[in-house]
């Protein structure tokens, strides 16, 4: 039995991860691939709790940068263990929609936390299990931030501790992706997001074909 696949999804608010993630999903299974979705923060009940509470709850005003830290990979690690590795020995492809370069990015980058340590939690959370392919969906941010004005104009009553933070925040966090991106190019794999949807998903389609399992091999 061959191993499965994990492939991330990557970028800033409003990038287009999750609507790329259905696509990719639907094309997948229409192949006959064995596919399972997972977000982050969250993806096992415990994840889901504590992204309530890193994300909506009512008390998490006073959240410091390292609880956020420790919350995204507290989340993680209860992710890899129960459901990402048992999966992966089944041969599953995994959909991630984010994983740990969204810690680099938002907790090293975006709050600016020591990124060795944000290295070294990381580390401890994921262990070896580390994506087979990322894919780092990149808009304008003057296109993130309409979509999410769009995107909060229907869901005007859902708090988000998160989007709250300000620009300069979410410019170190989009640069912060451009540097893992530029240290990483055979894992993660640029993907211009501001296209038409059928453009990006081709453009996704022509990375995912490349690390793909064959159907009927598992
Ligand atoms: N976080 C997460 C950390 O700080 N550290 C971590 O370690 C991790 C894992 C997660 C939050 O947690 C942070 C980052 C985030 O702030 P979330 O609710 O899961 O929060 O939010 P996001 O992951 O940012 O996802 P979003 O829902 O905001 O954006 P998506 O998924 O990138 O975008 P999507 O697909 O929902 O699209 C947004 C809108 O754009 C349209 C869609 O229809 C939708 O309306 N759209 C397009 N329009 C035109 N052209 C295209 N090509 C389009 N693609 C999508």
């Amino acid at each position: 039995m061959s191993k499965g696949r994990l492939i991330t999804f990557e970028g800033t608010e409003g990038c287009g991860k999750s609507t790329q993630v259905r696509l990719l999903t639907e094309r997948l299974k229409s192949l006959g691939h064995r596919v399972r979705n997972l977000r982050e923060p969250g993806g096992t009940p415990i994840g889901e709790e504590i992204r309530h509470t890193l994300k909506h709850s009512h008390n998490n005003a006073a959240m410091t940068a390292e609880a956020e830290l420790l919350l995204m990979n507290a989340s993680r690690a209860q992710l890899v263990r129960e459901i990402i590795r048992p999966a992966l020995a089944e041969g599953e492809i995994i959909i991630c929609d984010r994983f740990y370069d969204s810690t680099t990015a938002y907790q090293g980058f975006g709050r600016e936390l020591d990124l060795a340590h944000v290295k070294a939690v990381i580390d401890f959370a994921v262990g070896e299990t580390k994506p087979d392919l990322t894919l780092f969906l990149h808009v304008p941010a003057e296109v993130s931030a309409e979509r999410l004005r769009s995107r909060q104009a229907t869901m005007p009553f859902v708090r988000d501790r998160i989007e709250e933070s300000d620009q300069k925040f979410f410019e170190r966090v989009a640069h912060g992706f451009g540097v893992i991106a530029a240290q990483e190019p055979q894992r993660v794999k640029f993907i211009n997001g501001n296209q038409q949807l059928d453009v990006v998903c081709a453009r996704i389609w022509e990375q995912v074909e490349q690390v793909l399992p064959r159907v009927g091999r598992w």
